[in-house]
């Protein structure tokens, strides 16, 4: 990438002299001027919370120096910007990751530690934003720090929920769900910009007019008004002048209709509106794979979306320019298809408010927006009722219907007497009840579509959107996800980070592939040994975790074997249950077996609603109250169901395994991105061919990965040729025995009826393959463990999954987006 030199930062910008250095005693006097003017407090009256908030805005100041200087730098110059569209910013706790950013880790610690106060204490009070599900939020997270890290100039737009992803508590093995109250203490990361605030309509109705200058309009007459008001959080790069923004938006009522009804006399009325309008920004939706068609789904999408564009439009008409000249200053990322309603937001400001012509309007907004599809699951795939959109969206709908028109009569050029075709292709399902198909709006309204992983995209373009691929092969590419080193690596795993910059320096904190360097002391005695002490350490850590979290004792040297991520049957967590009741029986089998030891964690939320995958949390938790308490197993085997994975947790949990579980079926994971976050900290992989998991076995090494299970392809054929689930039952006398002890209640303390459900579903559908792929999987399992016998071997792979997965990087993934996809360049900043 070619990076452009450096605007000088405007001097006033060091607003107080010496306010942001970073020195000890400017980081103290810092704190105690926030201690006592923004808390109101001594130092020997503060509490902890207090504490933690001088301690941010200290940090938050150093922030916004940045920040003023990037924008300084970008009002200089004609750059184009990338406007990161998402419902979901995962972004986890900030302070640890902003001094590690800033460099003024040690420098923090000192201050405080001159004034009593302990760091860790202050760091432990944080609550992190959890404003996203899983992956596709956590991603949107690391390419925010990416962007800012490569010094290119991105903004990340999306909604600030009040409440975010549920914190989840295990009660008697079952999930409960309990409000996230991130905002209860108080957000020092953000800065609310009550003058960034734009009105958003919903509902009404639309009217033709005949504007001044002889011109058919359609003028759109919402019956409600919502304001979003703009949240705003600075985004640090590593070691750059360069500091990113997101911007979220806050859901309010328009000042306008609390009057109207106040003057009629109705105040209750008047304050009930407020109370509906305020809802929009209220809470996220649990479900990561499942889109139900909520009308205050919509309304969140259309929300955010309508406040970031106008927000753009602004700047855009503020540096003086033309609407017609919008794309060339903004490349505008859709993060699926939660902000697809851009597409024809975007052309309704272009062409009711700005008065822009069709053909126009569209080429604009072709140019602008680009989409990543993130699942290839038809029951993920968003689809709006069309009689909701036409109530909610009146005028969008109209203008929807005639991107369909248009976009229909070309593929019926292009391909003559094919109207079974045509109405595949459609924007609007009309397979009886009729719904607007996002997928489609956003591959017709953008200029790059892209999956998340080769195996992914390859099957967006063969299966999903073959019909557009077909019409438009140009249009479609791939960027395999990435995942941030700073957070994942520098700061989750120190004692790791501190070994590889002792043998390759720190450079590879920017560029990862340095940790290709590692690559010839795999073989070196003495550094295998600093490697094991490394992740026993990380072990003994998270074992202390567990214990207090669960009050389950495991044993660091044994094999930790990790599976955390989102509840979901495709992702298999019962085909990881099988093989730990299966590894049980051997035992009870054979109390004397040389059994090589492990802890098996598993970690995730499931959807509120999603019956099934609660039921399989149940499940762990209660294989794992047999297993743990069987004075036969001798502690040889224990099993945790680790609360509350977030991104906190997750922390912990990475730098701690030896082995990951990746073992979704072949097709359905789109990429995965945990997978690359255990690779990194040098954990081997049991794996399927699906997602992301194929190139990091590529990357890695084939030697250096436990490849089980069918193909996408021998998944087809075996659907096809008809799959017959209790054949396999019947066929494999391990897995039988398990099953069989599930149904008779052997885990839920002789209640059959418990864990009937799953077991029906296994013996009668088993839509996810579970039991076509237990005796590969088991056997992969017995693999790990025989690798795992010869430490030095298991070493020698583990520090080469680290060396080699420098590619998946989210570095690497922002580039390929900045080159191939939004034609952006670096703009470094002089901080002043
Ligand atoms: C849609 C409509 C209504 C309500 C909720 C939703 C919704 C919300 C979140 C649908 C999907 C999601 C999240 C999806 C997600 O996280 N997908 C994951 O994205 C990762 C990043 O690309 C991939 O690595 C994972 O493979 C993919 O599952």
């Amino acid at each position: 990438m070619t990076r452009r030199t450096p605007v000088a930062a405007r001097p006033d910008h060091a607003l107080i002299e010496g306010h942001t250095d970073n020195t000890v005693a400017a980081i103290r006097s810092g704190f105690l001027a926030n201690l006592l003017f923004t808390q109101a407090r001594l130092p020997e009256h503060a509490t902890p919370n207090e504490l933690y908030l001088a301690l941010a805005a200290t940090v938050r100041d150093r922030l916004v120096q940045r920040w003023m200087s990037t924008v300084h730098a970008l009002t200089e110059r004609d750059v184009r910007v990338v406007s990161y569209l998402s419902a979901e910013f995962l972004l986890g706790p900030q302070l640890i990751n902003n001094l590690v950013a800033l460099g003024i880790e040690t420098e923090v610690r000192e201050a405080l530690a001159g004034l009593g106060i302990d760091f860790a204490e202050l760091a432990a009070r944080e609550e992190e934003p959890g404003l996203g599900n899983g992956g596709l939020g956590r991603l949107a997270a690391c390419y925010l720090d990416s962007l800012a890290t490569l010094e290119i100039p991105a903004v990340g737009y999306g909604i600030r929920y009040e409440f975010g992803i549920f914190d989840q508590e295990i009660r008697d093995g079952w999930q409960v769900e309990v409000t996230d109250k991130w905002l209860q203490h108080g957000n020092p990361w953000e800065i609310a910009r009550p003058g960034i605030a734009f009105h958003v309509g919903l509902g009404g109705r639309t009217e033709p007019f005949e504007d001044v200058d002889g011109h058919w309009r359609v003028r759109w007459i919402p019956d409600r008004d919502v304001r979003g008001v703009a949240h705003d959080t600075a985004i640090a790069g590593y070691r750059v002048g360069t500091c990113g923004l997101l911007r979220l938006w806050k859901a309010e009522a328009a000042e306008s209709f609390d009057f109207q009804a106040f003057n009629l006399g109705d105040y209750l009325g008047a304050v009930d509106q407020k109370v509906v309008s305020e809802n929009i920004s209220k809470v996220l939706y649990p479900n990561d794979a499942l889109s139900q068609g909520r009308q205050l789904r919509l309304e969140q999408q259309h929300f955010f979306v309508s406040c970031s564009l106008q927000d753009m439009l602004r700047l855009h008409l503020l540096q003086g320019r033309s609407p017609d000249t919008f794309h060339r200053h903004f490349a505008v990322q859709l993060n699926d298809t939660h902000p697809a309603v851009a597409v024809a937001e975007l052309m309704r400001l272009l062409i009711d408010e700005h008065a822009l012509p069709w053909e126009r309007a569209w080429e604009v907004c072709h140019a602008a927006l680009a989409y990543t599809n993130h699942t290839l699951l038809p029951e993920a795939l968003e689809r709006w009722p069309v009689p909701l959109f036409a109530r909610l969206l009146p005028r969008h709908l109209e203008i929807i219907y005639e991107i369909n028109r248009r976009f229909l009569d070309e593929v019926r050029v292009r391909f003559p007497a094919d109207e079974a075709r045509v109405a595949r292709m459609s924007l609007i399902d009309e397979h009886g009840e009729r719904f607007v198909r996002m997928a489609h709006l956003a591959t017709v309204g953008s200029h790059a579509v892209n999956g998340v992983a080769a195996l992914h995209s390859e099957l967006l373009r063969r299966e999903v959107l073959c019909d557009f691929a077909e019409l438009e092969p140009d249009k479609f590419t791939n960027v395999t996800n990435g995942v941030t080193p700073r957070r994942f690596l520098r700061v989750a795993n120190p004692r790791l980070a501190g070994l590889l910059t002792e043998a390759v320096g720190d450079g590879w904190v920017r560029d990862l592939e340095q940790l290709r360097g590692i690559e010839a002391r795999a073989g070196d005695e003495g550094f295998r040994a600093a490697w094991r002490e490394v992740k026993l350490a990380a072990k003994r850590d998270l074992a202390e975790v567990i214990r207090s979290r669960t009050g389950v004792s495991v044993d660091p040297a044994s094999m930790f074997d990790v599976q955390v991520k989102r509840i979901h049957e495709y992702k298999r967590q019962h085909l990881n249950a099988l093989h730990v009741i299966t590894l049980y029986n051997r035992i009870r089998y054979n109390p004397a077996v040389e059994f090589v030891p492990r802890t098996v964690i598993v970690g995730g939320k499931a959807a509120p609603g999603y019956r099934m995958a609660k039921l399989i949390i149940k499940l762990i938790n209660s294989i794992a109250e047999v297993v743990n308490a069987d004075p036969l197993v001798r502690g040889r085997l224990k099993v945790v169901f680790l609360p509350d994975f977030n991104v906190t947790n997750a922390q912990g949990v990475y730098p701690a395994a030896d082995l990951s579980e990746q073992i979704s079926t072949a097709g359905k994971e789109a990429s995965g991105t945990g997978n690359m976050k255990f690779a990194m900290n040098g954990a081997l992989t049991i794996g399927t061919l699906d997602g992301a998991n194929v190139e990091i076995r590529d990357a890695v090494g084939v030697d250096n990965f436990f490849l089980f299970g069918l193909t996408v392809d021998q998944v087809g054929a075996l659907r096809s040729g008809g799959y017959h689930p209790r054949a396999v039952f019947g066929g494999d006398a391990e897995l039988h025995e398990a099953i069989t002890q599930l149904a008779a209640g052997a885990f839920s303390r002789g209640d059959a009826g418990l864990f009937r459900p799953l077991v029906d579903n296994l013996l009668d559908h088993d839509p996810f393959l579970v039991l076509a792929d237990y005796r590969a999987y088991i056997d992969a399992q017995d693999a790990a463990t025989r690798a795992f016998l010869d430490t030095e071997r298991w070493t020698r792979m583990s520090i080469l999954n680290t060396a080699r997965t420098g590619c998946f990087s989210s570095d690497r993934a922002i580039r390929e987006y900045a080159e191939r996809i939004w034609g952006v360049v670096p703009v470094p900043v002089e901080v002043a």
